[in-house]
């Protein structure tokens, strides 16, 4: 059970007031997304953060793939895939995400110093939040960035940015999001059972999800919904609340439909949730 006090900030219903299409509009006003990483054997997390932030409004979206195996994504052709060592080049970006499937090597540091320096607001996830872990200078960059930042651990991810066990983090939540929002000067989700985001503003919990969540991929699908609604006008903190409360209804929904709470895989959820989202 939570405490009384930790009950008041769930949240029941994000609003998400400005994500209406507008009828003089192009793809350009729902802005350029680059979602970097997919390393060797790990190209999947960076397709469904893409497929997700494709279904979910944004008007263009490139891969950067530290490993370019492919050239198209055949089940979603819209996407853009590039080699992040080229897509890192291109001046018309508006946002950028890294760290699905992006890996720990050499290379996929290298992109992070570089999009760190850049002036683009910047999602971190996965591998990104690993070599920030193990790198005080990477941490001193995002600490100074002027362009505004999020950031969305898994307890084990947090754990090793506050240099704890998980169990610690597990132990207080709350104490842990403000701790990394306030050491990294970034906005922050922190994942698990009982979501938190939390920002200079404030905090909240999401009262959404259960365990047929616990699959790989699913925090894939959340960086890409929270880096599209975020490039199409919400602030980082509502993006992410939004995205965690909508991503964690639909799998509600799915558990309801299916009685019990196996099988949910990641790429089954993105049509639900563009359905949430719409309604
Ligand atoms: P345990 O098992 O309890 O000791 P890692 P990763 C812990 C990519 N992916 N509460 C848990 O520890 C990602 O994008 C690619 C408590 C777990 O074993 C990354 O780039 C996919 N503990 C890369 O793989 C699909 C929790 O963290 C450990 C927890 C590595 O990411 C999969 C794993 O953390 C994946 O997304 C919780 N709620 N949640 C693809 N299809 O290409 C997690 N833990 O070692 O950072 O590995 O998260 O799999
Ligand atoms: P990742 O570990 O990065 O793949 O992210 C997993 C995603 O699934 C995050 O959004 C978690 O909050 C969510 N998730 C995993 N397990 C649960 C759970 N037991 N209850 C609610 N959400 C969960
Ligand atoms: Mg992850």
């Amino acid at each position: 059970a939570r405490p009384a006090a930790d009950a008041q900030l769930i949240d029941t219903q994000p609003n998400a007031p400005q994500l209406h299409r507008q009828h003089v509009s192009h793809k350009g006003t729902y802005g350029t997304l680059a979602i970097f990483g997919g390393s060797a054997g790990m190209t999947g997390a960076a397709l469904l953060a893409g497929r997700m932030a494709a279904k979910s409004g944004a008007g263009k979206v490139y891969l950067g793939l530290l490993d370019p195996v492919l050239g198209v994504d055949v089940l979603q052709p819209e996407l853009m895939l590039q080699a992040a060592t080229d897509l890192v080049k291109r001046s018309d970006l508006d946002l950028a995400a890294i760290g699905p499937g992006l890996g720990r090597s050499q290379a996929a540091q290298a992109l992070l110093q570089q999009l760190l320096a850049s002036d683009l607001p910047l999602l971190l996830d996965a591998d990104a939040l690993n070599l920030l872990s193990s790198a005080a200078e990477l941490q001193q960059q995002l600490r100074t960035r002027t362009a505004p930042s999020i950031i969305t651990p898994h307890p084990a991810e947090a754990a090793r940015l506050l240099g704890l066990p998980t169990n610690k983090v597990q132990e207080d939540r709350l104490a842990a999001a403000r701790e990394l929002q306030a050491r990294l000067n970034t906005a922050v989700l922190l994942k698990g059972s009982g979501t938190i985001c939390a920002d200079c503003a404030g905090i909240s919990i999401n009262g959404s999800g259960n365990g047929a969540l616990a699959t790989a991929g699913q925090g894939d699908i959340l960086s890409g919904l929270i880096a599209s609604l975020w490039l199409q006008g919400l602030s980082p903190i509502d993006a992410a609340r939004l995205s965690a409360f909508v991503h964690g209804h639909a799998a509600d929904d799915w558990r309801m439909q299916h009685r019990n709470g196996l099988g949910l895989c990641a790429s089954e959820l993105i049509e639900p949730i563009r359905t949430l989202l719409n309604r």
